[in-house]
């Protein structure tokens, strides 16, 4: 999807390896921490030099920098609905164990993808580029499908179904068949409801139910307990 995105003009995106801006001829970017103990950490000046050479003094980058780190802030459907609304993004990301504190100041935000630790911030930094990315007006096609993903409404998504009607035995509900359009929302909404309550209940509490959600959820409990 994001590469036809690129294709069309959707979105621009490239990759610097800060390595090229390291200072030393020998073109390290890791070094000890003062103070001892073990792990390298990340150098600021190829950051910062890689920064600066590409994008410019970072007082004038008109979008906002990012930082992966599993300190940051988690990353939600929210976040990545406010992102998609800048149009330059920067993401700092690297293959290391940790990083000087000192760059941490060229972030506008440090976001976390989990509470996990992972090799490098590569890979969190496209599950952020492909959760934005996908938000971009055109990148999905015209379909606004993203609008019922799960989070979209701070629920879990229904059950779905597709050919065949019987497959080893199970059944596709007979409701979503019916042809009754009212029947299978409310269906729909309340196997949304049995879906979050049963697996996400911490959900819930930040969702925003309605008078007749509040009723489904109570036939939900009722029918679990
Ligand atoms: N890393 N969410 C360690 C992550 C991570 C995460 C990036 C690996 C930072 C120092 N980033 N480096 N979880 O595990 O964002």
């Amino acid at each position: 999807m994001l590469g036809r995105a690129r294709e069309q003009g959707l979105l621009r995106l490239s990759v610097v390896n800060f390595r090229d801006y390291a200072e030393s001829k020998h073109k390290n970017v890791d070094d000890e921490p003062y103070g001892g103990g073990a792990g390298m950490l990340l150098k600021p000046e190829p950051i910062y030099n890689a920064f600066a050479s590409v994008l410019g003094p970072r007082e004038a980058y008109p979008g906002k920098v990012l930082l992966m780190s599993p300190q940051g802030t988690p990353f939600t459907q929210r976040i990545a609905e406010s992102l998609a609304k800048e149009d330059d993004l920067a993401i700092l990301c690297g293959h290391y164990e940790g990083f000087d504190e000192r760059i941490r100041h060229l972030a506008d935000m440090e976001l976390s993808i989990g509470d996990y630790v992972l090799t490098g911030g590569e890979l969190p930094a496209m599950v952020v580029i492909d959760g934005v990315c996908r938000l971009i007006p055109g990148v999905l096609g015209e379909d606004a499908s993203h609008q019922a993903d799960s989070y979209a409404d701070g629920l879990l998504e229904h059950p779905h179904y597709t050919r065949p009607r019987q497959y080893l035995g199970m059944d596709v509900p007979d409701v979503l068949l019916s042809g009754n359009h009212e029947e299978i929302r409310l269906w729909r909404r309340k196997e949304s409801l049995r879906r979050t309550w049963l697996r996400r209940r911490d959900l819930l509490a930040g969702a925003d139910l309605s008078a007749e959600d509040m009723k489904l959820l109570d036939d939900v409990k009722r029918e679990e307990e």
